[in-house]
């Protein structure tokens, strides 16, 4: 843009003099409401200059903006000085706070005091829409040397795009002030900036709707949320899933569904969800990483995350490493997987200065290994191969990735970084070890300019956007020959049109099996359609080996990986743990996990609507369940939570009103019969339409009373023939009635004494028998509750001939 028409685009909305501020006020109508709110942060700048910049709309605007005691009250004010242009005054974004066809009140207090300026200036407050779009709101004008006030109303018209709103403090625009500077960019101060009208509204729905994960399926791991880059972590039988909060952008029409395409650059948290049994996940929500408010507040982004754990100085700790955006690489420790969180650094762990990094491009997508004797060593770079290699091998191999080792501490590096160099690669640098072998797979590159044009790729090598992999017996040594090949092509071969780009994966062993992660927009694609606009998901597929190390090329899946376990229901567990979804959303709230404890973050479920669900997979009730019961928070009468079994549309086999005060957290508790055995568990949600119905943060189930009576089938050899033996234990404190029937007839035990057993056999009259099995059927009245119970014993064949 050469030349923009400033003062031929100002709108002069409500231009009113210091004097006439009265009048002002009386045009705009009554008084403001007690409900309003004040939007500016820091207007008093006793916080110093937070959340306050110097204009910057255009290229010439330039100023500079320091904290000064010269305060109209309390004990700091803002001082502009070097102000390049009348459009470079101080600036506060309002953006998603102030609304059109909003009337707002907006006060300050401005001084100058140059001695070779005007006696009095008029100043204006103005906000700029963005583009050419900048309307004066409220002037004042100042006698040099004493504070002036800005004391006004506007309103903002209902047809203005409120999309970009900056607020911002200047001397009236003119295209030339260097031609009378003391006239026109004088130094001056500000203080006590409001602007008092409506609360913002709140930030548009980014709930999901669709089903992104679909009953029966786990891949991606959760439909509710995006996430991308994901590092598996497995600690204390449980697998952590650290991800690129891909979602904290994701903004969608509200008319269309369809968000902008992903802006990496606004990503400073990382998206946390641990599981168990790989198929139910609990979302522990974001860790605010980097950013004003992060643990590591001097850096301004988080891609990447990865995980390691260590005992340092007696301490066992956990050191979450992540991408500062392309520049560098950083590291935070938390006192567990899911936090709390600080940083233990001032600067960024792997930079500019790292030695044998200097020439990495990106010095980003850190991927920590914590080897057995100790010793860690970080992987990290990615990016244009240096221009001083041939062409061929700029693509071919581009040594743009890095090894380096870990101090002691996690937190520092030693000495310098060894190239790695994998084939064709480009990023996401990643090593585990298996068997005394250390795996490193990577992402490999698109070719182009940045990897020497066009050049013939190597046979074998990788092509565009896959996972390469090599094996070494050296965690630090990393020739080409290491190359062992392609270990997962790109997912769209798998995924389909709109799921390509680049990938990021890590590889993990859980419980004797090792797993790979990867991502890929498949949520995204369930929203859009194939016009997919970036938003990335985590998968998992099973990793396996061929007897030589190498490993089975991995095919990408909706089904995903087996779940290890069959969910335990009989414990308070978060509601945040999602099978599968349905219109849902999760938010972080005050307070302790019931199921994690009190340092981890505690999330509940909300956006619930009428038709909405959540759901378990493979959830195992035994020998039967008697209660579920639900902390909830009701937000309208009428709400109405229903258990179902195996299918959302299955009949309901429990429902829980929820009847309870409005806005207040309450447990209610449901009393289920005939829920036994491994089902899929459905909650859905039934109430008013068009109304948010509550919120959820915990269910319990617990199980039937059940008689404590235990059964032992055997068999002994009686005079050449099989006999068949069974032995009951009572473990009431009451007497236990009890009977056994087998192939070979009933009996019964009579009353067993409490803590006592009792033997029975069933003679056979045959040399040999099969396996079988001893029924036993026992009741007795417990607390005065009649209970039955019975039990299989098993028997394996026998025997007794010669
Ligand atoms: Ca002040
Ligand atoms: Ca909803
Ligand atoms: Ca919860």
């Amino acid at each position: 843009m050469k030349q923009r028409l400033r003062s031929a685009t100002r709108r002069f909305a409500a231009i009113a003099t210091a004097g006439a501020m009265v009048a002002a006020g009386l045009v705009a109508g009554g008084p403001v409401q007690a409900a309003d709110t004040n939007l500016i942060a820091n207007g008093g700048f006793e916080d110093g200059l937070a959340n306050w910049f110097a204009n910057n709309g255009n290229a010439t605007d330039r100023a500079t903006l320091s904290p000064t005691t010269d305060a109209y009250s309390g004990s700091s004010a803002v001082l502009v000085t070097n102000r390049a242009t009348t459009g470079s005054g101080p600036m506060q974004d309002l953006s998603g706070k102030v609304q059109a066809g909003q009337t707002y009140s907006l006060s300050a207090r401005i001084k100058y005091e140059n001695a070779d300026g005007p006696a009095t200036k008029q100043f204006f407050a103005t906000m700029h829409y963005g583009g050419a779009t900048y309307t004066n709101l409220v002037s004042a004008t100042a006698t040099k040397g004493q504070w002036a006030q800005f004391n006004g109303r506007f309103t903002i018209p209902a047809g203005q795009n409120v999309s970009t709103a900056r607020l911002f403090f200047e001397t009236p625009w003119t295209s030339n002030p260097s031609a009378d500077p003391s006239f026109h960019l004088m130094d001056f101060k500000l203080d006590d900036v409001s602007v008092v009208g409506a609360p913002p509204p709140p930030p548009p729905s980014k709930t999901i709707e669709v089903v992104g994960k679909l009953p029966g399926e786990h891949n991606p791991l959760i439909g509710h949320k995006f996430g991308a880059d994901g590092f598996g972590f497995v600690h204390n039988g449980r697998v952590y899933m650290y991800m690129t909060n891909d979602t904290q952008g994701y903004a969608p029409d509200p008319a269309t569904g369809i968000s902008p395409a992903i802006n990496y650059g606004n990503i400073n948290q990382i998206t946390l969800i641990s599981s168990d049994d790989l198929v139910n996940w609990t979302d522990h929500g974001e860790i605010q990483v980097a950013g004003p408010n992060g643990a590591a507040p001097f850096t301004g982004n988080s891609w990447a995350p990865g995980m390691a754990k260590k005992v340092v100085n007696g301490k066992e700790k956990f050191f979450l490493y992540y991408a500062n955006g392309g520049g560098s690489t950083n590291v935070i420790t938390g006192e567990s997987p899911l936090g709390p969180w600080t940083s233990e650094r001032t600067s960024t762990l792997i930079d500019g200065r790292t030695p044998g990094a200097e020439d990495v491009a990106w010095k980003f997508d850190p991927a920590p290994l914590v080897d057995e004797d100790g010793e860690a060593y970080l992987y990290f770079g990615g990016g244009p191969a240096s221009t001083s290699m041939p062409p061929a091998e700029r693509f071919n191999n581009p040594k743009n990735l890095r090894a380096i080792k870990l101090g002691d501490d996690m937190v520092s590096t030693q000495g310098s970084a060894a190239a790695v160099d994998a084939p064709v690669a480009f990023e996401a640098g990643h090593v585990f070890k298996r068997e005394g072998k250390y795996y490193f797979s990577y992402s490999s590159h698109f070719g182009g300019n940045d990897f020497g044009g066009n050049q013939q790729r190597l046979p074998g090598y990788p092509g565009g956007g896959q996972i390469g992999y090599m094996i070494s017996d050296n965690p630090m040594s990393w020739p080409k020959e290491t190359y062992a090949g392609v270990l997962f092509p790109n997912q769209s071969q798998f995924f389909g049109t709109g799921t390509g780009g680049n990938n990021h994966q890590s590889a993990f062993e859980f419980e004797g099996k090792y797993y790979f992660t990867y991502h890929a927009p498949t949520l995204n694609k369930r929203i859009t359609g194939n016009n997919t606009q970036g938003y990335r998901s985590p998968h998992i597929q099973e990793l396996t080996f061929n007897p030589d190390g190498t490993i089975q090329q991995v095919v990408g899946t909706y089904a995903g990986a087996a779940q290890v376990r069959n969910f335990d229901p009989y414990r308070v567990f978060e509601a945040e743990t999602l099978g599968w979804s349905k219109g849902i959303a999760t938010a972080k709230v005050d307070g302790a996990s019931a199921q994690f404890g009190g340092s981890a973050p505690n999330l509940v479920v909300r956006d619930i609507d009428n038709g909405d669900w959540t759901a378990l997979s493979s959830v195992d009730f035994g020998d039967g369940a008697q209660s579920l019961t639900a902390k909830v928070r009701p937000l309208v009468a009428g709400g109405k939570i229903e258990l179902r079994l195996d299918d959302v549309a299955a009949p309901v086999v429990a429902a829980i009103p929820v009847d309870a005060p409005i806005g207040e957290w309450t447990e209610l508790t449901t009393q289920i019969e005939g829920v036994a055995g491994v089902h899929d568990v459905y909650f859905t949600y039934a109430g008013p339409d068009g109304a948010d119905l509550f919120e959820i943060d915990s269910w319990a189930f617990e199980p039937a009373p059940r008689l404590h009576v235990s059964a032992v089938a055997g068999t002994r050899c009686v005079g050449g023939k099989v006999m068949v033996t069974v032995q009951v234990t009572n473990d009431e404190a009451v007497h236990v009635s009890a009977s056994a029937t087998s192939e070979y007839g009933s009996t019964p035990f009579g009353a067993v004494p409490p803590g006592k057993q009792k033997y029975r056999s069933f003679p056979t009259d045959a040399a040999d028998v099969p396996a079988g099995e001893v029924t036993v059927s026992a009741s007795a009245t417990v607390d005065g509750e009649s209970l039955p119970a019975s039990l299989k014993a098993p028997y394996d064949a026998r025997s007794c001939g010669r």
